[in-house]
């Protein structure tokens, strides 16, 4: 069981007790408990496995430890299937809305007593909702404009969409000679894998003007709402669009608040409480004077914090660092210099080895390693050791014809399902770069899966684990490993890890890469393009590096090619 599916049952558990609105402390200590597990990195079911402390954990009592063991010996976890058994589905889905949390079904719940979506929109219809005690029309109205999509409410979309749209939009409105400035915040600015909308904000002396330009763009739909200063808009792909046009002197308080997250501002918040401050997205306040807001540098100076990258934003570490003076450089696209990870139609890519080195080059990289796929693979038309090497003859020959890049001779290998590797160690042992991968038999038990991995870590031949857990973000899960105990032979064998820059793998996470960094491992992010404009996604890799904290010094294939050559030899 993962740390993500063991948090889950706890995030539930909140939920749930919050609707039958139980004992707030208990909400909160479970929400926290499922916030804790889901950004460790240490397998808790290995630890369990062990035997281990869970109360080493912040957060994790003697009675929530013990409630971990249970979920993860036996998938279960008795309080929440009971809770599921007493409250009705059609509850749980509300959640689902847009604007609806726990609290507000706990009240059409326990007040109205409605238990499905039909009802509720019945009930919002006849204006019942806003009835109801610290309810107005505005919930009720907006209730009825969701409610309809809350069945594909909660779909999140990839970060490469979210980028795509949000910087478009940006864009045009900058055309406005109205607009002065203009961004994207919320998930989306903190580059998370995926966002559930997307938010951009402005200032302008004008904010009708910048509403309209939204609403008439190509992207755009429909509009939801619409205010004085805000517009909510709905664009073609489904995705919706939170549009704030806030005055100059409160800009930076406004990315501030709007960036999040959530979890990020409550401390932020309370930071402020302690130094006797108010914030919020207007400024910061001593009484009612505006002692900052014009920019994010001036708020969090006020709060006597540095600027801190939005990337990092999420409770994490952040704050801690700070405290240190350690806010790190992290790592830039412009300090990639090379790409380990990548396909030519020698397999299942699109473009011959000179064309993807042209296109690397023209990029600014200095090396690259061509790996295609190996025979497992045969969907891809994997290469075996024969066509293997006349492959690499190519790619020395094309060395020749090309100047200011190196050509690493590389494989993609497969781990295979026996943990063995799919081509033999004289063949890996001539190359110059191997990427080792699982591909199949990802759903095999962990010890199986365990027992892969570390054969391919101590194969001498093994460069770097590609992709290491095989997830597809939000589409399919990965497998299932021991984390720490894949990362500590990493770490004794000098295998390094990818972050493998596509969108839809994003692998390692932003939690496993800081684990990884945290032991020393170098840490490569590669683009696995599959054509020239596939080192477009190099953009989403660095990203996912820098949630991880991780600075141009814990990722290798930032160094010149003669300081990455050194790594090369184990
Ligand atoms: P998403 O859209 O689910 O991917 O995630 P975000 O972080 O973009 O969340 P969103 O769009 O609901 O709100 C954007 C930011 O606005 C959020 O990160 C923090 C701030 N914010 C929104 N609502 C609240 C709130 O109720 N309390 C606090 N403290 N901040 C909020
Ligand atoms: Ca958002
Ligand atoms: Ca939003």
């Amino acid at each position: 069981m993962k740390n993500d599916q063991i948090a889950a049952v706890f995030e539930q558990l909140s939920d749930l007790l919050e609707i039958q609105e139980a004992n707030p402390f208990r909400i909160r200590a479970y929400r926290s408990a499922g916030r804790t597990i889901g950004s460790t990195a240490e397998s808790f079911a290995s630890l369990v496995e062990e035997d281990a402390d869970l109360t080493q954990f912040s957060g994790i009592g003697k009675d929530l430890a013990k409630q971990i063991v249970e979920v993860v010996m036996t998938g279960q976890h008795a309080q929440l299937a009971e809770l599921k058994e007493q409250i009705p589905p059609g509850v749980v889905d509300m959640l689902r809305i847009r604007g609806v949390g726990p609290k507000k079904v706990a009240v059409f719940y326990n007040k109205l007593n409605l238990q499905s979506l039909d009802q509720l929109k019945a009930a919002a219809q006849a204006g019942e909702l806003s009835a109801l005690k610290g309810f107005g029309k505005k919930t009720e109205q907006s209730i009825l404009d969701n409610i309809d999509l809350a069945a594909e409410a909660g779909k999140r979309i990839s970060i490469a969409e979210a980028r795509t749209a949000a910087e478009a939009i940006v864009e045009d409105l900058r055309q406005l000679k109205s607009v002065t400035q203009t961004a994207v915040a919320g998930s989306c600015r903190r580059r998370r894998e995926t966002c559930g909308d997307l938010d951009v904000l402005a200032t302008s002396s004008d904010a009708t003007a910048a509403m309209d330009r939204l609403a008439e763009h190509s992207l755009v739909d429909s509009v939801l709402q619409r205010g004085d200063t805000k517009q909510r808009v709905r664009l073609k792909s489904g995705v919706e669009l939170d549009l704030r046009v806030v005055a100059d002197s409160s800009y930076g308080a406004s990315m501030q608040y709007f960036t999040g997250s959530k979890e990020h501002n409550v401390v932020v918040r309370q930071r402020a409480k302690d130094l006797g401050l108010k914030v919020n997205e207007y400024g910061v306040f001593q009484g009612d004077e505006q002692i900052a807001g014009a920019t994010e540098e001036d708020v969090y100076a006020a709060l006597n914090l540095p600027w801190i990258p939005p990337e990092l934003r999420e409770n994490r570490r952040e704050f801690e660092l700070a405290a240190a003076g350690d806010m790190p450089r992290l790592v830039e696209v412009s300090d990639v210099k090379g790409d380990l990870h990548m396909h030519t139609t020698a397999s299942d890519g699109a473009a011959s080895i000179l064309e993807m080195a042209e296109a690397a080059k023209s990029r600014g990289l200095k090396y690259i390693a061509i790996t295609d796929h190996s025979k497992r693979v045969s969907m891809a038309n994997g290469l075996d050791a024969a066509r293997l090497r006349t492959h690499w003859d190519d790619i020395r020959a094309a060395r020749e014809q090309i100047d200011g890049i190196e050509l690493l001779c590389g494989i993609e290998c497969d781990i295979l399902e026996d943990a063995s590797m799919d081509l033999d160690d004289d063949v890996l042992a001539e190359a110059d770069w191997v990427v080792a991968v699982l591909h199949y038999g990802l759903q095999q038990p962990r010890a199986q899966i365990m027992k892969r991995l570390l054969a391919a870590i101590q194969n001498p031949n093994v460069n770097i684990i590609g992709h290491p857990t095989g997830r597809l973000v939000d589409k399919r899960e990965g497998a299932d490993i021991n984390m720490t105990e894949m990362l500590k032979a990493a770490a004794d064998h000098g295998v390094m890890m990818e972050i493998n820059a596509h969108f839809k793998r994003l692998d390692l996470d932003d939690v496993h890469a800081a684990a990884a960094r945290d032991l020393g491992i170098p840490i490569v992010i590669s683009t696995d393009a599959h054509s020239v404009n596939g080192f477009d996604v190099l953009q989403y890799g660095v990203d996912q590096g820098r949630r991880a904290g991780l600075t141009k010094e814990d990722v290798a294939n930032t160094k010149t090619w003669s300081q990455f050559k050194k790594l090369l030899e184990r």
